[in-house]
């Protein structure tokens, strides 16, 4: 780590954001990424260039705890047509087995185009000679191959945190081959899993000029390196809150307040329609309605926080998650007991891990996720080895996971099936597993993440 080159992050957020109201000043911004990235980027003396999430100023280069924050800005008309339409009606969707219509505007791909530039000019002024520049996620596409025309002499790496899509998907897109183009800039392109892998490298094949392996393209006269990096979690710092007094105290009071042994399960998502929120409450009303689990029994945690918001398929859901608890409780509840408890807000790190603590069985039932680091966390904040956790099989950490119970989302009987065998999982079968799983998160945590794929791009 120490003879690394300076590292310029590019990811469309950066790693701090504005409170205060009068006097704002500058905090660092919670989440995986973040804290991954900025101690590598703070050490070798980097810098991150990203949004700062406001369109109404445009802020200033300053250093905030070491790490040179280069913003860069994006209109009010830009966050509606980048943002809510081309990244997220148009890529998102589409990268995402298509679980909703993708919408292919035209009109949209212009913006994406100027402010993938706008990031890639950025990068180009902030890098120096040597520099390593990391580019981050679904947003930035375009941004290697940019850089790369500005600035041959840096190295570029480019990491994807969603799927990538099968060719039958990929080719709907109008844009496909910029977009691969775009990416082959990188000197190396990382994704979630190597299912991932496959996919890109047989579009680059079929739609570029592309040659060579999976692993290893060749393009215009360079090697494109392309490997899968599953992205992970600080597993000690979520293990270290769960074995603090107040975690434990916390997760007793969840424990003692939704009725003590009841079991829980517990879900905890971003509120959008690829985490399959709605399927997994369908399993759950069946199970209710079979008479199979009763509310004396167990009770369904759903924690989701909104995001989104000004996408139409985001409050559509909002709208069908709120009828579907209305209608699950209605039919079941008792007093004093809730057949389903609906979180719809943000909940600091502490309180996710006291819930985590809390509950019995974890359910993470997306219909198609990249990773899906809630499963990871849970399984961090089980320090006292129990707990099922419930995983879909097409969550990229189902690859690793695999002591968890293994779940087809769609499969609405099938996933009530899972959910019984869950709660009635013997407490020694389930802790031999969980141990298993924590071994597995303990040696897979993000710093590993970051170190591997800096060691790839420097071969
Ligand atoms: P996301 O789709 O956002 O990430 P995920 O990996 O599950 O999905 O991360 C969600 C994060 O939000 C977790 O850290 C979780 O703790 C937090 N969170 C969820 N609900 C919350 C709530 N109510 N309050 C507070 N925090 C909450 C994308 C990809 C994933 C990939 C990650 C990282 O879609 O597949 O794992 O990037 O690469």
């Amino acid at each position: 780590m120490k003879s690394r080159p300076r590292l310029v992050a590019v990811a469309n957020r950066l790693p701090v954001h504005r409170v205060g109201g009068i006097y704002p000043r500058w905090v660092t911004s919670p989440g995986g990424l973040v804290t991954a990235l900025a101690p590598i980027v703070r050490k070798t003396g980097g810098a991150w260039v990203g949004w700062d999430g406001s369109t109404e100023r445009k802020a200033s280069p300053f250093t905030h705890d070491g790490i040179a924050i280069r913003p860069v800005s994006i209109t009010e008309s830009e966050v509606e047509s980048f943002y809510n339409k081309f990244s997220n009606q148009t890529l998102w969707p589409l990268y995402h087995d298509a679980i909703r219509t993708p919408i292919f505007d035209r009109k949209t791909w212009r913006p994406y185009v100027e402010v993938n530039s706008r990031f890639a000019r950025a990068a180009a002024r902030t890098a120096q000679p040597g520099d390593w520049v990391w580019v981050h996620d679904y947003h930035l596409q375009l941004v290697p191959a940019m850089i790369r025309q500005i600035r041959p002499d840096v190295k570029i790496g480019f990491f994807l945190h969603i799927p990538f899509p099968p060719e039958e998907l990929f080719a709907w897109l109008p844009w496909r081959k910029q977009i691969l183009q775009g990416l082959l800039g990188a000197d190396l392109v990382g994704f979630q899993t190597y299912a991932a892998v496959r996919n890109f490298s047989r579009l680059a094949r079929d739609f570029t000029t592309a040659e060579g392996t999976d692993t290893a393209l060749e393009y215009e006269g360079r090697t494109v390196a392309v490997n899968a990096f599953p992205i992970s979690i600080d597993f000690k710092s979520f293990e270290d809150v769960a074995r603090s007094r107040e975690s434990s105290e916390a997760g007793a009071l969840i424990r003692q307040r939704v009725g003590v042994g009841r079991k829980i399960l517990l879900c905890v998502d971003r509120l959008d329609y690829t985490k399959g929120i709605d399927a997994r409450l369908q399993a759950y009303e069946l199970l209710l309605n079979s008479g199979r689990v009763s509310v004396d029994d167990a009770v369904l945690v759903q924690i989701a926080v909104p995001s989104r918001e000004r996408v139409f398929e985001y409050a559509d859901l909002r709208q069908e998650i709120d009828r579907m608890v209305g209608r699950i409780n209605g039919d079941h509840s008792v007093p004093g007991r809730v057949a389903v408890h609906y979180f719809r807000r943000n909940f600091s790190r502490e309180e996710l891990i006291a819930y985590y603590r809390a509950a019995d069985i974890m359910v993470v039932t997306p219909l198609r996720d990249g990773m899906n680091l809630v499963a990871k966390e849970y399984i961090a904040s089980r320090v006292d080895s129990t707990g099922v956790l419930i995983l879909s099989e097409f969550a990229g950490a189902a690859r690793e996971l695999r002591r968890a119970v293994l779940v087809n989302p769609r499969d609405v009987e099938g996933l009530a099936e899972a959910m019984v065998t869950a709660i009635r999982t013997p407490v020694k079968e389930a802790r031999h597993n969980m141990n298993i799983l924590r071994m597995q998160v303990r040696r897979h945590d993000v710093f590993e993440w970051a170190d591997q794929f800096l060691r790839a791009l420097q071969d």
